[in-house]
């Protein structure tokens, strides 16, 4: 008998991603739902069915949940620091999206369910400092995690515990580490920092600019997952008998300033930094601890971050030459 797979999200960066991997599997049916308009869809499947619609809605959630056995939910209104820090409000209300589709999982008998956590739930004080010990999945509590959408994630995390707890659904809930790589946002407002300077250089580059604007004075440090990678994590966490929170990230931390010098090497071509210390910041260092999910699961990234910004600077690098349906990638508005 074939399973019935549903992605939340689908026409986004991850979701998509995930979606690709079921496309043409035949053990599996494919469902595909997201919010946008279908034109907008970061990638999309003829062999999918595929449905755009809001999924704040209960009767939505209960329309694509129906003789769905695997539900994995990517479908939250988020995007980088420039996009979370100021649209609390709208990172907040993703609530509904999570808390309606445990409730449709419950009432068409699906069989297990995915929720995409982040890094930003982790416990403001332990990123105070520019390099920080990796985060481990305990360091979320005491709870003070990024407000907005930080809050939403942890709440919803907790809403899968519950909902396993009180009604058996098998839930499984990973928090990933800025995942980046080709066929996600580069511009428009909602893009992460390695596609946002990726962008950056190629358009100094392009253009015979001397210098590029970066947020904040660019000593802040994260680690940054490549798409591939992360996707693995996600199905090794999903196909696994574990129903702990996991994180999926990578270790390899670094500076803003360093991951620039890696794009300047992959471009050849160097830029001065104007540092705008007025612009979104978030915290000041963020690295993942893997060893929890390398213990239980056996999963470990396979790209170094060179490696990865080498595959996202060539894709962002065609789509700015003339690659099709830049909009797509861009338009900061069209998820409301
Ligand atoms: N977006 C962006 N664009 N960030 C820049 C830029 C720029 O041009 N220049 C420097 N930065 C700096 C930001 O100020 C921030 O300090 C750092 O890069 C990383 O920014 P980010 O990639 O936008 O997002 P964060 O890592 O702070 O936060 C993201 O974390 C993820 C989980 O780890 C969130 O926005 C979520 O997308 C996600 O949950």
């Amino acid at each position: 008998m074939k399973k019935k797979i549903l992605v939340c999200g689908a026409g986004g960066f991850i979701g998509g991603h995930l979606a690709s991997i079921f496309k043409d599997d035949k053990n599996y049916e494919l469902v595909c739902a997201d919010i946008k308009p279908k034109e907008y869809w970061f990638q999309i499947f003829d062999n999918a069915k595929n449905f755009s619609l809001d999924l704040k809605e209960y009767e939505n959630t209960l329309k694509v949940t129906k003789d769905v056995d695997y539900i994995f939910n990517f479908a939250c209104n988020m995007g980088g620091m420039g996009f979370i820090e100021n649209n609390k409000a709208e990172c907040m209300l993703s609530v509904l999206v999570n808390t309606n589709l445990l409730r449709s999982a419950i009432e068409n008998s699906c069989k297990k369910y995915f929720f995409s956590s982040s890094a930003c739930v982790y416990n403001a004080l332990k990123q105070k400092q520019t390099f920080v010990s990796g985060l481990k999945e305990t360091d979320a509590y005491p709870a003070d995690p990024e407000d907005g959408y930080g809050w939403e994630k942890l709440f919803s995390e907790r809403m899968c515990r519950h909902f396993s707890e009180d009604f058996g659904l098998e839930t499984r809930v990973v928090r990933y580490h800025n995942i980046y790589g080709p066929q996600g946002t580069f511009d428009g407002g909602r893009e992460k920092a390695p596609a946002a300077l990726c962008r950056k250089i190629i358009l100094a580059k392009k253009n015979n600019l001397k210098q590029i604007d970066v947020w904040g004075d660019g000593e802040q440090t994260r680690s940054f997952l490549y798409i591939d990678d992360c996707i693995k994590g996600t199905l090794d966490v999903f196909n696994s008998g574990f129903s702990d929170v996991f994180n999926v990230g990578s270790e390899e931390q670094v500076s803003i300033n360093q991951m620039i010098e890696m794009i300047e090497e992959i471009a050849d071509y160097k830029v001065k930094r104007n540092y705008q210390l007025d612009k979104p910041k978030g915290v000041r260092g963020r690295s993942s601890d893997n060893s929890l999910i390398e213990k239980n699961i056996g999963w470990k990234p396979n790209h170094s971050l060179k490696e990865g910004l080498t595959k996202t600077y060539k894709w962002i690098n065609d789509q700015i030459e003339g690659g099709t349906n830049i909009d797509k990638f861009s338009k900061s508005n069209i998820v409301k």
